[in-house]
C-alpha cells in the first residue's frame, strides 16, 4: 500500500530528531505554563522556576500531574497564559459534573490544532476530492469544530450536518456525494440501523471512510460498522484538555493511533503507585499538550487506559501509536465484589451477528446484592413473536458474558430501534445503585 502523508518530514522523523523537537517544544510549554498563577505555584513547588530548568526529555516527570479536578477549581481563568483580548475562542466539557472545565485558543493554537487534525485526516487517504460530512455536535464540544477545521485545511467539501436528523443526513449524502463521515460510533451504528428501516439503498450513496471517536468502542463494533456499510473506519481519539479530536488516529495501516509526539508527551502510568510502566503495558494515559499557548495544561491524567504499541508501524511513521481505548479507570463498574470494564460486555454483544446495534447495561439494587442487566437489541433478522429462537439467543448471550466477566447478568432482548439512542456521546451504562454504599 502506498501511505499518505501530511508533513512527512515532521511524520516519519527519526526518534532521537522528534525527541530533541518535543524537548524544545516543552521548554516553551513550560515558559507558557510559568504565566499562569496555577502552574506559578505547582511548578515552583516541584523546583522548576524557569522553561531554562527542563534541561532533558526525561525532566518531564519532576512535572506534577494536573486532574480535571485542578482544571475545575481553576475555573475560569487561572490557567490563561494571555491577555484575554488575545484569546479568539473557547470551548468546554461539562463533563458529569457541575463546573465546566474551559480551554481558551489564541490564533496560533487554532491554527496548530487544525494543522494536526488535517494530519490525521489526511493520513487516511482523504484528499481535496472527498466530500466530509461531519455528523457529530458543533457548539463547545470539540468534535464539530475542530474536524471542520482539519477538513477544510485538506481542501475537501465540508459538510457542517451536525449530529442527529438521520434522515436529512441520508439526504445530504445523496445530494453531494459524501464520501467521509465522522461521528460517534454509536451514532454510526444508529445511521445503518435507520438506514436499513428506510430501505436507502448502499447503491444510492458514495461513502468510503469514517472517523469514529469521542467515545470507547471494540474493535468488533468497528468491525460491525464496516461489514454493514461497507466503509473504512478509522479510530480518532482526543479531549478537550488536549484541543479535541486530532491528538491520536489511525493511518491506513489500521493498527492502533499514532499519537502526535510533536504536538503531544504521552506517558503510560500506574494509576495506583503513579509510576511510569514501559511501552506495552496497560495503564493511564498521561498527556502534555506542547501546542497550546492560551491554556498549557501539563501532565494531564486523562483516566484513559491504553498502552503503546513497541513494534514500528507498517506506514512509516515514527510516532508511536497508542492502543484503542478500552475504558476509563472511573468506568470500572464493581458488581457484587467483580470488576467489570463496559467493554468486556460490548466485546460480546457486538461479535453476535444475531444481535442488532444498541444495548445498554444496568445496574441496581436488589436486596443486599447488585444486580445487572443487559438489555439487547436484535438483529432485523430475528422476529420477536417466535419465542424458540429468541430464547436461544438470550442464553447464549448470557452465557457468553459469564464466560468473559464470571458473572451471569439477567438477558433482556428488544425490537430493533427500541433501546434509547444518543446522537452525541452513548450512555451505555445506567448504575442505579446508591452512591454512598
Ligand atoms: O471527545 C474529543 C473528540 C471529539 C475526540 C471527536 C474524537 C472525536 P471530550 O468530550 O473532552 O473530547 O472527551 C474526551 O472521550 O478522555 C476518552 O475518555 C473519550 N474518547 C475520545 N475519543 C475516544 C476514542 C472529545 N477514540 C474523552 N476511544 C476521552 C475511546 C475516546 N474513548
Amino acid at each position: 500500500m502506498k501511505y499518505q502523508y501530511w508533513a512527512p518530514e515532521v511524520e516519519t522523523m527519526p526518534r532521537p530528531a522528534l525527541e530533541a523537537v518535543q524537548l524544545e517544544k516543552l521548554k516553551t510549554a513550560v515558559g507558557w505554563a510559568l504565566r499562569t498563577p496555577f502552574y506559578r505555584e505547582r511548578l515552583s513547588g516541584a523546583g522548576i522556576k524557569s522553561a531554562d530548568d527542563i534541561k532533558t526529555l526525561g525532566d518531564v516527570k519532576r512535572i506534577p500531574f494536573t486532574t480535571k479536578h485542578d482544571l475545575r477549581e481553576a475555573f475560569p481563568y487561572g490557567l490563561l497564559s494571555i491577555p484575554k483580548e488575545e484569546v479568539v475562542r473557547l470551548h468546554a466539557s461539562s463533563g458529569t459534573t457541575g463546573t465546566p472545565t474551559t480551554i481558551y485558543f489564541n490564533r496560533e493554537d487554532i491554527k496548530r490544532w487544525t494543522g494536526y487534525v488535517a494530519r490525521c485526516i489526511y493520513g487516511t487517504g482523504c484528499t481535496g476530492d472527498d466530500v466530509f460530512q461531519n455528523m457529530i455536535t458543533y457548539g463547545l464540544f470539540t468534535g464539530g469544530l475542530g474536524m471542520h477545521a482539519g477538513g477544510e485545511e485538506v481542501g475537501m467539501l465540508v459538510i457542517p450536518s451536525g449530529a442527529g436528523n438521520t434522515t436529512r443526513q441520508f439526504r445530504l449524502m445523496q445530494d453531494f456525494g459524501t464520501t467521509v463521515v465522522h461521528a460517534t460510533p454509536s451514532f454510526l451504528l444508529h445511521v445503518e440501523s435507520i438506514m436499513r428501516a428506510e430501505g436507502v439503498g448502499r447503491g444510492s450513496i458514495k461513502l468510503k471512510r469514517a472517523f469514529a471517536g469521542a467515545e470507547p468502542y471494540s474493535e468488533d463494533t468497528r468491525k460491525r460498522i464496516e461489514g454493514l456499510l461497507g466503509i473504512d473506519v478509522y479510530n480518532s481519539y482526543g479531549l478537550s484538555e488536549m484541543n479535541g479530536p486530532g491528538v491520536a488516529f489511525e493511518c491506513q495501516a489500521k493498527n492502533g493511533m499514532h499519537l502526535w509526539e510533536d504536538g503531544y508527551i504521552g506517558e503510560i502510568i500506574d494509576p495506583e503507585t503513579l509510576e511510569p510502566l514501559p511501552d506495552g503495558e496497560t495503564g493511564e494515559l498521561v498527556l502534555s499538550c506542547l501546542c497550546r499557548e492560551a491554556t498549557p495544561i501539563l501532565r494531564y491524567r486523562t483516566r484513559d487506559l491504553s498502552a503503546f504499541y513497541t513494534e514500528p508501524c507498517a506506514c512509516g511513521r515514527t510516532h508511536r501509536r497508542l492502543r484503542r481505548i478500552t475504558g476509563r479507570t472511573d468506568d470500572m463498574l464493581i458488581i457484587n465484589g467483580v470488576n467489570v470494564f463496559p467493554s468486556q460486555i460490548e466485546e460480546v454483544i457486538m461479535s453476535m451477528r444475531e444481535v442488532g446495534n444498541n444495548y445498554l447495561i444496568v445496574v441496581e439494587k436488589e436486596g443486599v446484592l447488585d444486580r445487572l442487566t443487559v438489555k439487547v437489541e436484535v438483529g432485523p433478522d430475528i422476529f420477536m413473536d417466535d419465542a424458540r429462537p429468541l430464547n436461544a439467543l438470550r442464553e447464549k448471550i448470557r452465557k457468553t458474558i459469564q464466560a468473559s466477566i464470571t458473572i451471569s447478568p439477567r438477558v433482556e432482548l428488544h425490537e430493533p430501534g427500541a433501546l434509547p439512542i444518543s446522537e452525541g456521546k452513548a450512555k451505555r451504562v445506567q448504575d442505579s445503585r446508591p452512591k454512598d454504599i
